[in-house]
């Protein structure tokens, strides 16, 4: 039980009571619901960012009532640390979780993740699927939902303890009824029929296991897709390779998730991301689910919906096949949308620079909230009104690997990239010029400003006080 705030028991008694005694905070309107669609190890691989072939009918349409930001970084290319700094608002060297193994909790119980923010001004939080990484949920941030056990196989499927399981493609029969993430969909269905015409607003946090590995999906969406027409990026290789002139550490010597310590042929590429897009179009078919009860019971008006991938992903891009510790642009770049009511942006796409960990207090704000004191994210909603206004700030990610920090800089041109403050590499991509990240100017005199300008930025990234507890 590592996952646990560990309070001792008259704390714990006196925090479950004055959970109990919370009251809904009075406000002039009703508040909107707010609905949370999770994905996980999804990168911007969808119909609605430009991808050809890939079938996404449900979620494309919701693209079409949001604002879509097509150049959204997650601050930490992981799910546990992604999902720590997202939740609380907080870049990764603040929270202090930057691998797989520790609760946030655990290192700072003072501090309310999103849900419980929302729980505490009135909201009905549900959880259903993986929101917290799996085994280190807030439990006492929900209503109803929070994880009471350890879980079951189909959630933790993929786990990277069990490479033979991860890097294997699984088919499901009929319409996947029997998989975590069909289940999830459905819990949320129940959820919004119990709760949705309640007195308080609901908070509803649903989250999919897939596109994680292994790559799983009923037999036919896999038969939508035609093995030979799945394209390979033009640096595929058949395993991790570092492009030349790239600092070693820029892709790591071995894959996390896919193509375990093993080489992909051409064909097997292509096999495996037909397999990772037949599962996309499972998440999809779930998402469109979820979304038709909310429409049924006429309560899309009325609800903010999120729809967000938890990190980027290597699909066969210099040679890797996973995200772990890459900065590279496919690995910290996801699909974020946000539907608000009301807004007359919907519909339209964004390509400021935007980093994740904005969800929380934009959605403070959109739901009228106080805002959180302490946080490094800072609201979106500026771009929700109107997507083209000024915005000159830049995102930052970092990766943590053998006890040594990767920090990333994205600005609307550059990217770059360093490990150990510059001493273990860096990077510098013109992404305007080279958007495949082909051609590393680091070295290059003539960039020095833009070198000197982008480590400027990194100065706002909060140090990293305490040690990692475990190596991750
Ligand atoms: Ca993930």
């Amino acid at each position: 039980m590592p996952s646990r705030r560990r309070l001792p028991l008259p704390a714990a008694l006196a925090a479950l009571a004055a959970l109990a005694s919370w009251s809904p905070v009075a406000a002039a309107a009703p508040r909107p619901n707010v609905l949370l669609l999770f994905s996980d190890d999804l990168r911007a691989e969808l119909g609605c960012y430009g991808t050809v072939g890939i079938k996404t009918p449900h979620i494309d349409a919701l693209a079409r009532r949001s604002v879509r930001f097509d150049r959204a970084y997650v601050q930490f290319p992981l799910c546990n640390p992604s999902r720590s700094s997202l939740l609380t608002g907080r870049y990764p060297t603040a929270t202090g979780v930057m691998g797989n193994t520790e609760f946030l909790g655990s290192r700072h119980p003072e501090w309310d993740t999103l849900p419980m923010y929302f729980r505490k001004h009135g909201y009905v939080t549900l959880r259903t699927g993986k929101i917290f990484h799996g085994g280190y949920d807030d439990t006492d941030a929900w209503v109803e939902g929070g994880e009471v056990r350890p879980l079951g196989n189909a959630d933790r499927q993929g786990s990277t303890q069990d490479p033979k399981r991860s890097d294997s493609i699984i088919i499901l029969e009929g319409d996947g009824e029997n998989h975590g993430d069909y289940k999830s969909a459905s819990n949320a269905i129940d959820y919004l029929r119990r709760h949705g015409k309640g007195d308080r607003p609901f908070f509803l946090a649903c989250g999919f296991s897939k596109p994680h590995s292994p790559p799983t999906a009923p037999r036919k969406l896999f038969e939508q897709y035609d093995v030979d027409r799945i394209p390979l990026p033009a640096d595929f290789a058949p395993r991790p390779t570092v492009p030349a002139g790239f600092p070693a550490r820029s892709v790591p010597a071995r894959n996390g998730d896919l193509f375990i310590g093993r080489d992909a042929s051409e064909k097997e590429a292509r096999e495996m991301k037909r397999a990772y897009w037949a599962a996309v179009s499972f998440v999809d078919a779930q998402v469109g689910r979820v979304l038709a009860a909310l429409d049924e019971l006429g309560l899309r008006e009325n609800t903010v919906i999120v729809f967000w991938g938890d990190h980027g992903y290597h699909l066969g891009e210099k040679g890797k096949w996973s995200k772990h510790n890459s900065l590279w642009e496919v690995g910290l770049r996801v699909p974020y949308m946000i539907s608000a009511p009301g807004v007359s942006a919907n519909g339209q796409a964004c390509a400021r620079v935007v980093e994740c960990m904005s969800m929380y207090p934009t959605l403070v704000d959109l739901c009228g909230l106080p805002a959180v004191a302490g946080q490094n994210g800072v609201s979106i909603t500026r771009l929700l009104r109107a997507p083209s206004a000024a915005w000159d700030q830049p995102a930052i990610s970092v990766c943590y690997v053998q006890r040594i920090l990767g920090r990333s800089v994205r600005t609307d041109r550059w990217h770059y990239a360093d490990w150990d403050e510059g001493r273990g590499g860096a990077m510098l991509i013109d992404t305007l010029k080279d958007p495949g990240e082909r051609t590393n100017l680091a070295e290059d005199p003539t960039y020095a400003p833009v070198l000197a300008e982008m480590r400027q930025h990194l100065r706002r990234l909060p140090a990293l006080t305490s040690p990692p507890a475990r190596k991750s």
